[in-house]
C-alpha cells in the first residue's frame, strides 16, 4: 500500500507544489482546501502523471464542523495518514495595531490558530491509532520575528511555532514526528491574498531580489520527511538567500 499524506491548502501556492512533490514519491494524497475546482483539476493532473491514488475533500478549515464531517465522512482507509502538512493559511492587511481590521484579525486567528487545530486533533488521532505519523507544521519568519504591522499575522505565528512545540512533546509518547517549516518570503498567490487582490502591490513585494518559490518548501519537507526513522527535525527557518530577516532584505 503507497504511503498517504494529507495536505492542508492545496489549491495553491506551498501547499499545491507539496501535493506535486509527494505525488512524484509515490504517496496517494487528500488534498484539502476551499476552492474545488482547482482541488479536482489537481488531483486529475496528478492521477494522471504519477497514477497514484487522491481524496479531494473541499473544507473551510475555520469552520470546525465541516471539518470534521469532511475528515470523518473519508473512507476509512484514508485514516492510514503518514503525513499531515497543516499548510492551510493567510494574511489579511499590513496595519499598525490600532488601525486593524477586526475581521481580518478574526481570519488570520480562525485559519492559522484554530484550523489548524481543528484539523491537527482529528488527524493526530488517527495517527495515534495508526501507531505512526509524521505532522509537520507550517510557520513562518513572522513566527520568529515581529515587523511592523504584521502584528496579528505574527501573533498568529508565533501560536503556530508554540504548537508545534506543544505536539512535539504532547505526542512524544505515541512515536509521532513533528516538525515546524518557517519559510520567508515565498512567490505564492500570499501578498495577494494579503493585499486583497490588489496584484500590482503584491508583485511589488517580490521585486528587486530572488524569493523562495513553493517548490523549494516542497523539496525541503520532503528532505525533512525522508529522514531515517530515528531523525527528527523539529525546526527549520529557511529564507531567501537575500534575506537576512523579516525586514532585512538586500534588494537590487
Ligand atoms: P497561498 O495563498 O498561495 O496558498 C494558501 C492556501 O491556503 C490556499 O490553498 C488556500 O486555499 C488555503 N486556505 C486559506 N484559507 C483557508 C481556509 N479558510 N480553509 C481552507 N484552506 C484555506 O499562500 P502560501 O502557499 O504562500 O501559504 C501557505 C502557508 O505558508 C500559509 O500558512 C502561510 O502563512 C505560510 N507562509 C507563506 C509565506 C510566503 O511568503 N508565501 C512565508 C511563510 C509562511 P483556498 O483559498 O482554496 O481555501
Ligand atoms: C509570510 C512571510 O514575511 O510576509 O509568512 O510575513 S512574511
Amino acid at each position: 500500500m503507497a504511503k498517504i499524506a494529507l495536505i492542508t491548502g492545496a489549491t495553491a501556492g506551498i501547499g499545491e507544489a507539496c501535493a506535486h512533490t509527494f505525488a512524484q514519491q509515490g504517496y496517494d494524497l487528500i488534498l484539502t482546501g476551499r476552492r474545488l475546482d482547482r482541488l479536482e483539476k489537481l488531483a486529475h493532473h496528478l492521477n494522471d502523471k504519477y497514477n497514484v491514488e487522491i481524496a479531494v475533500s473541499s473544507f473551510d478549515v475555520r469552520n470546525r464542523e465541516e471539518v470534521t464531517r469532511s475528515l470523518d465522512g473519508l473512507p476509512s482507509r484514508w485514516r492510514e495518514v503518514d503525513v499531515l502538512i497543516n499548510n492551510a493559511g493567510l494574511s489579511q492587511g499590513l496595519d499598525p495595531l490600532n488601525q486593524g481590521s477586526y475581521d481580518d484579525w478574526d481570519t488570520m486567528i480562525d485559519t492559522n490558530i484554530k484550523g489548524l487545530l481543528y484539523v491537527s486533533k482529528i488527524v493526530s488521532n488517527w495517527m495515534i491509532s495508526n501507531g505512526h505519523g509524521h505532522i509537520i507544521n507550517i510557520g513562518s519568519i513572522a513566527g520568529k520575528e515581529v515587523y511592523p504591522n504584521g502584528n496579528v499575522y505574527c501573533a498568529t505565528k508565533h501560536a503556530v511555532d508554540a504548537l508545534n512545540k506543544a505536539m512535539r512533546v504532547d505526542l512524544l509518547q505515541h512515536g509521532i514526528k513533528v516538525t515546524a517549516i518557517h519559510p520567508g518570503m515565498v512567490e505564492t498567490e500570499f501578498s495577494e491574498v494579503r493585499f486583497k487582490g490588489d496584484k500590482d502591490r503584491a508583485k511589488k513585494v517580490y521585486e528587486g531580489f530572488e524569493p523562495l518559490k513553493a517548490e523549494d518548501i516542497a523539496e525541503t519537507i520532503w528532505f525533512v520527511v525522508s529522514r531515517p526513522a530515528h531523525v527528527n527535525i523539529n525546526d527549520l527557518l529557511i529564507m531567501p538567500t537575500a534575506q537576512a530577516t523579516a525586514t532585512n532584505v538586500l534588494k537590487k
